[in-house]
């Protein structure tokens, strides 16, 4: 299903702003987007995000609340920042993580190919927390099957997982952050469909906004000299 991403979507690794201009405040990035990663704890968050910002090897320890990564990219000729928020799935039960939704441009949901009962849980557990607590209503979604690399332990089909992704309504792709096969993949997938939602778009744009509060501001005094607001 990730497949599909368009092959006129460009998309590569930027390396930090070396111009004095961004430390000046002229936006270092045309974009900025939230991506959370959740699902239960070891179905390889983690390893996925390390796999995406760097070409680390080492075992991450298991999460403990909430950890970030950013990483700047170029897609589509624009330079997007990504703050990607790495939760704790053992965290499931508790009640802080409503607020690691909130304005939430993207939502990655991860189980383990090997291991069933992640599997049900993304459906039954998670993936309702994404739709009480999520507050941007077009979040785009996207459902991951990680460890493939394991086959002969497999205990969730592709076509399991293809039919929750299509409930779901969301992309489909599975991967292994082990070889990080199709890794940088599905966070080009995932960024490929915050693009096509405008009011996403909005949301993480890096545009200041302060000529326009400013023009309101003002015709909001003028309003104000001319008495028709009390
Ligand atoms: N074989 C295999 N092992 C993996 C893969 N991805 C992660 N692992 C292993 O699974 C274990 C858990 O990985 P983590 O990335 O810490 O899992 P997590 O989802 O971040 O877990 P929490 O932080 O507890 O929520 C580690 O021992 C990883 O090395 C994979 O694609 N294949
Ligand atoms: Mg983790």
């Amino acid at each position: 299903m990730a497949a599909a991403a368009a092959s006129s979507f460009n998309f590569s690794s930027a390396s930090p702003p070396s111009t004095p201009s961004a430390s000046r405040g002229s936006p270092a990035h045309d974009y900025s987007f939230k991506i959370l990663m959740i699902g239960d704890s070891a179905v390889g968050k983690s390893s996925i995000l390390l796999k995406f910002i760097s070409d680390a090897d080492h075992d991450p320890s298991p999460t403990i609340g909430v950890d970030f990564k950013i990483k700047t990219v170029i897609a589509n000729d624009k330079r997007l920042k990504l703050t990607m928020w790495d939760t704790a799935g053992q965290e499931r039960f508790g009640t802080v993580t409503t607020s690691y939704y909130r304005g939430a441009h993207g939502i990655i949901l991860v189980y383990d190919v090997t291991k069933r009962d992640t599997f049900t849980n993304l459906s039954e557990i998670w993936a309702k927390d994404v739709e009480l607590y999520s507050t941007n209503h077009e979040c785009v979604k996207l459902l991951v099957g990680n460890k493939v690399d394991k086959d002969s332990e497999r205990a969730v089909s592709r076509e399991e997982g293809m039919a929750l992704a299509r409930r779901l309504k969301c992309s489909f792709i599975e991967c292994t952050a082990k070889s990080r096969e199709s890794v940088e993949q599905l966070f080009r997938e995932i960024i490929l469909k915050i693009f096509e939602v405008p009011t996403l778009l909005e949301k993480g744009s890096g545009v200041p906004k302060t000529p326009t509060i400013r023009a309101e501001r003002q015709a909001s005094q003028q309003g104000r000299r001319n008495g028709c607001c009390s």
